[in-house]
């Protein structure tokens, strides 16, 4: 990890420039996969499936007999605690629910606002060396409980053609019902398009890799809307001497494991934090399964020495983190200065794996600087608010005339004739407002 003392403002975009990953050819690639899901549905899919995943498909979608043998494959300490965190999860995105709000804001004029789900919704879990079923909760329950009608979930079959068990367990457990076995941006394509197995949606939700992400990019040409722009994993953490260094290195590690373009980052105003938790990560390193990926994850990281605290938040808040641990004396105050970050984990004993997986907050974040203007998932992310207005003869007595005037003052006489042929009903039908 490279260390910068006291690095200037001036230099802060250099240094702390996330990994980029080149895309050029992405592009050349996932087009004509679009054009063949869209041109052959279901049979491009499994054509896919024979060139990317190795594997033949009879059928697309999994059915009630695999969930069954699936359900029987997780161990059962591992599905108490996938119950723990689905309880956790849903309680605190139940709790997001809003109340439809309704404001007269003038006699007999009424606005009103109401959450609707989105309709349809497709979300996407990456295979691979991980299999990141604590995303199928982080996507499906918020789903679930916003009353999406249609949920299909998406997943790239193995060698053996098979979804990894615990991925279709958490799926079953919170509900999901219609599961494909198909991954890459023939998935996505599959969700923007519709094939005979898999609807069109309306949104589409989940991580994935370079392929999915240009997939999801190109899903939004045909009026699809996505959760965000998708990088990959990062966390900063802010400590001061109060931090615990092996706490820290844990922390910074858990992240650099998830891909070699992952990028950690330590902000500090000690030197000596600094090196104790350098030596931490060192140690740590050694016993780690994924120690090849994490080690070459930390050649894109940095370690800033920050004397003054100050300059410490304006660094954290440019950066804008997906994840941001905070292990300083003030935590408070450091709390309260931050305003570009995903997801916050306070205090020593608030490690971030406990938001990946089992705290009840989201773990899919705005990465790559986007935090400046994108939130995580939530339930807000499955609902689209519809406004309403209800105006009584008497409420358009009363705002009839501004309306008019605004109108012929954009000269659309048009609009301005919707409200007079009105008053001028109301004026001849007398007084019975
Ligand atoms: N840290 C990842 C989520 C994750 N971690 C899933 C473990 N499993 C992105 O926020
Ligand atoms: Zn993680």
């Amino acid at each position: 990890m490279k260390i910068l003392r006291n690095p200037d403002q001036s230099l802060w975009k250099r240094e702390l420039k996330r990994p980029t990953q080149s895309d050029s050819d992405i592009g050349k690639i996932i087009r004509p996969i679009f054009k063949s899901v869209k041109k052959h549905g279901d049979k491009a899919l499994k054509h896919y499936a024979l060139e990317f995943d190795q594997v033949k498909l009879d059928e697309i979608l999994v059915t009630e007999q695999e969930i069954n043998e699936a359900v029987n494959l997780v161990s059962e300490e591992l599905k108490e605690a996938i119950e723990i965190a689905s309880a956790n999860i849903s309680k605190f995105h139940t709790a997001q629910k809003q109340a439809e709000l309704v404001e007269e804001v003038m006699p007999g004029v009424v606005c009103s606002r109401k959450s609707v789900p989105i309709q349809r919704v497709g979300l996407y879990i990456p295979g691979g060396t991980a299999p990141l079923f604590s995303t199928v909760l982080m996507l499906g329950i918020p789903a679930v409980i916003a009353g999406c009608s249609e949920i299909i979930l998406c997943s790239p079959p193995n060698k053996e053609g098979k979804i990894h068990p615990a991925i279709l367990y958490t799926a079953s457990l919170i509900g999901l019902k219609k599961i494909a076995k198909v991954g890459g941006a023939q998935a996505i394509a599959a969700m923007t398009f519709g094939t005979k197995s898999i609807p069109a949606v309306d949104k589409i939700f989940g991580p994935g890799n370079q392929f999915v992400t240009a997939g999801k990019q190109r899903a939004t040409k045909y009026g699809v809307a996505i959760d965000m722009p998708a990088g990959p994993s990062e966390v900063l953490v802010y400590a001061d001497d109060s931090a615990v260094p092996e706490f820290v290195a844990a922390d910074l590690l858990s992240q650099a494991e998830h891909g070699v373009d992952s990028q950690v980052v330590l902000v500090t105003t000690s030197e000596a934090f600094a090196k104790k938790t350098l030596s931490q990560i060192d140690i740590q390193l050694k016993n780690l399964s994924r120690k090849a990926i994490a080690k070459e994850a930390l050649t894109n990281s940095k370690v800033v020495i920050m004397e003054r605290k100050e300059k410490a938040l304006d660094l954290i808040n440019f950066y804008a983190p997906e994840h941001l641990i905070i292990s300083v004396k003030d935590e408070d105050k450091a709390v309260n200065e931050i305003y570009n970050a995903g997801s916050v984990f306070i205090g020593n004993y608030t490690p971030e794996s406990a938001g990946d997986y089992a705290s009840g907050t989201n773990h899919t974040l705005p990465t790559y600087g986007y935090a400046r203007n994108y939130s995580g998932v939530s339930l807000d992310s499955f609902v689209k608010k519809i406004t309403y207005q209800k105006i009584s003869k008497s409420g358009l007595k009363l705002l009839g005339p501004t309306i008019e005037i605004m109108a012929a003052n954009e000269l659309l006489d048009a609009h301005k004739n919707a409200v007079t042929v009105r008053l001028k009903r109301i004026i001849e039908e007398g007084n019975e407002l």
